[in-house]
């Protein structure tokens, strides 16, 4: 594996659960594998999950681990081209990337929407300069219109707790104060569809995703009607997609908070959300706290889809 952006860079993807479950089972069974090898954790925005999870799958696997976090410790960088350095940009990107790339074997990179240029986030162009300059096999660790670690660690999640052969899974939009990529519901949007399961979106009008990631998955404005037999509630924010409103919060409305109420319309649903989550905007105190809530086992996972990637692209140097 020399990229992992998507659900197709995986392959079989029953065959990248199973992977998983073995992992999870024995997670130190490879832990020659990564011996003299390096990954390279790139941060260009805050983490938590992301930042441990692939540190602790690197060491499993007897990998070494670099964490850089440019905005902190590295110097200020250009990222367009053709630009007169005269501001207070003292590296271009450019010959960043290649250099890093000289000191490790793989690269994880988090790089999220900059909400400047819709044309830009949406052609990852900072993802793209590390995959194509850095001579290194390169993963997302949520870029710009992607997070396909946190969507495989939440199928991974869906296997583990699903009640019946092909649950229904409802992806929610929910109110959040601030301005936040896509990414995570794109990749989910992504994964589910490939999965087998009945996928649902719910969100207020204008908040629609783009069509290459929903495909062909159903769309309920309801949030209540969507929530009807639902197995898997799947709460996010996002905001809009629609060029007009691209990079701007146009509804904070708390009717959308997932609450016990609307979770009594389910299936006896399971709570799922990435984190990190703003209690009582996204859902309330009771629904992440009650026994159907699965968001601590979800953020478990993301340590076992990261191994699978940094196995399959340990295996491909
Ligand atoms: C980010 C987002 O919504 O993309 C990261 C989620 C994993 N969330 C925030 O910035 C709060
Ligand atoms: N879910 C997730 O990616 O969390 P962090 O932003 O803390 O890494």
């Amino acid at each position: 594996m020399r990229t992992f952006t998507n659900v197709q860079d995986l392959g079989d993807l029953k065959e990248a659960v199973r992977d998983a479950l073995e992992i999870k089972k024995d997670r130190f069974s490879l832990k020659h594998l990564g011996e003299n090898k390096t990954v390279m954790l790139v941060f260009f925005n805050s983490s938590l999950r992301t930042r441990l999870s692939s540190q602790k799958a690197a060491m499993n696997l007897g990998m070494n681990t670099i964490i850089l976090d440019i905005n902190q410790s590295a110097w200020k960088l250009e990222t367009e081209r053709g630009v007169v350095m005269d501001g207070d940009k003292s590296e271009h990107l450019l010959e960043a990337i290649p250099v890093i790339g000289c000191y490790c074997d793989i690269i994880g990179l988090r790089s999220f929407a900059r909400f400047e240029n819709k044309g830009d986030d949406y052609s990852e162009i900072i993802l793209n300069q590390f995959i194509v300059n850095s001579g290194r096999p390169v993963f997302s660790m949520e870029s710009a219109i992607v997070h396909p670690l946190q969507a495989f660690a939440d199928l991974i999640t869906i296997e583990e707790f699903k009640p019946k052969p092909r649950p229904k899974v409802v992806m929610t939009w929910a109110p959040h104060p601030l301005v936040l990529p896509q990414a995570v519901p794109n990749s989910f949007a992504d994964f589910m569809n490939e999965a087998d399961v009945d996928f649902v979106i719910t969100h207020p009008e204008g908040y629609e995703l783009d069509t290459q990631f929903v495909r062909d998955a159903n769309i309920e404005y309801n949030q209540e009607k969507a929530f009807e037999n639902a197995d898997f509630i799947y709460a996010k924010n996002w905001s809009p997609f629609r060029d007009e409103n691209y990079g701007r919060v146009i509804n904070i409305d708390r009717s959308w908070t997932v609450n016990t109420r609307k979770m009594s319309l389910t299936n006896d649903a399971y709570f799922m959300h990435c984190l990190p989550v703003r209690r009582n905007m996204i859902v309330t105190d009771d629904v992440i706290e009650g026994p159907r809530s699965i968001v601590i086992q979800e953020a478990a996972n993301r340590e076992i889809s990261c191994q699978v990637v940094l196995k399959r692209m340990l295996k491909s140097l």
